[in-house]
């Protein structure tokens, strides 16, 4: 019997795309994927991220833990340029790429380094001029100013970066001069000599692409929910409560961990069947969903049991729970939210 190279259907590695909904670098990488004619739920899975929670599976597919990752089956492209070029590189429709000259291209590289580097450095720092005690924010920001006049200029010959349309290099910039504007929009705005870049990035602002891409189904106002993490939904003035005592000791709605042994915990998957059976007569605001880190429960020597329901708690379907046979320690909780159904 002869080989047969067979190739796995797309299908079975549906890429995954890490994303942070506000995130510059993953916003210039939706721009991207979208503009390749990518739609989340058909053609890729989208999983938005919360900074604070990273899911265990992010962290596997690339340790550094930062946004963007897209994961393509045993490939991981874990630089948001990867990923733009990846997805320009199946398709390329509005010809980011395309239709460059090498001069171009190398003027659009230069851009992009000019703007991960030096003028990422000026944003942070004028941003969260906490983190950078000893430097001023004004300084930081006439840095950044000044680097906005240079592109100010070239902006004039043909309202785009590389002339009279717009090139991977706009897309890949605008995200970050956006989130320049906003430390300060009025200040930005009234900032002299900056005429072409202001409308530049007016156009951005104002441009369906951004729109798609800031909504779902390419961001989300929730994280995905990870299987390698655990829930609780607890009410808001318990969990204030809580984090004034130092350990949260309730083990489900009306009942204290004392009571029953454990507290009640959801995998994942089962988070919304528990909310609409526990919490649907409540408003979302007085319900907060947190999410626990079993490696931070182990660390503390606490032990998770997946257990069938209590009898009590309504379910006879022998589907295994998670319980925490402990206090939950405050700093196993990675992530607190306003629970949306
Ligand atoms: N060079 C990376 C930088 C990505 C990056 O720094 N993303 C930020 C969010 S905007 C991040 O994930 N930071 C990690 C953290 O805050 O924990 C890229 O281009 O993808």
């Amino acid at each position: 019997m002869s080989a047969t190279l067979v190739r796995a259907p797309l299908a079975d590695h549906q890429p995954i795309l890490y994303s942070f909904r506000r995130c510059p670098y993953a916003i210039r990488a939706r721009l991207a994927l979208a503009a390749a004619g990518l739609q989340p739920g058909h053609d890729l899975e989208l999983r938005e991220v919360s900074l604070k929670a990273k899911a265990p599976e992010l962290l596997e597919a690339s340790a550094k833990g930062t946004v963007p990752v897209l994961v393509l089956g045993a490939q991981v492209l874990d630089e948001s340029l990867a990923i733009m070029r990846w997805a320009l590189e199946r398709r390329d429709p509005l010809a980011w790429l395309e239709g460059w000259s090498p001069a171009q291209l190398a003027d659009m590289d230069s851009l992009i380094a000019a703007n991960d580097g030096p003028f990422k450095r000026y944003l942070n720092r004028f941003k969260y001029p906490n983190r950078y005690p000893g430097e001023l924010a004004s300084t930081n920001r006439l840095a950044g100013i000044t680097i906005l006049r240079r592109l100010n200029e070239q902006l004039e010959a043909g309202g785009w970066l590389l002339g009279g349309r717009p090139s991977l290099a706009d897309w890949a910039l605008l995200p970050f001069v956006r989130q320049f504007r906003l430390v300060d929009p009025v200040g930005f705005d009234a900032e002299p000599r900056l005429g072409t870049v202001q409308s530049w990035l007016g156009r951005f602002l104002a441009s369906p692409e951004l729109a798609a891409v800031q909504d779902s189904p390419w961001a989300a106002r929730a994280p995905w929910r990870s299987p390698g993490l655990l829930y609780h939904l607890a009410l808001r003035l318990e969990w204030q409560a809580a984090r004034r005592a130092g350990t949260y000791r309730r083990s489900t709605r009306g009942l204290a961990l004392e009571t029953v042994g454990f507290i009640h915990l959801s995998s994942a998957h089962q988070v919304p069947a528990t909310a609409s059976r526990f919490y649907a007569d409540l408003p979302a605001a007085e319900v907060v969903l947190l999410t626990v880190d079993p490696q931070r429960l182990a660390d503390a020597g606490l032990e998770v049991r997946f257990e069938p329901a209590a009898p009590q708690a309504g379910s006879t379907s022998g589907e295994l729970f998670p319980h925490l046979y402990g206090a939950l320690p405050l700093e196993a909780v990675r992530l607190a939210e306003t629970w949306r159904p």
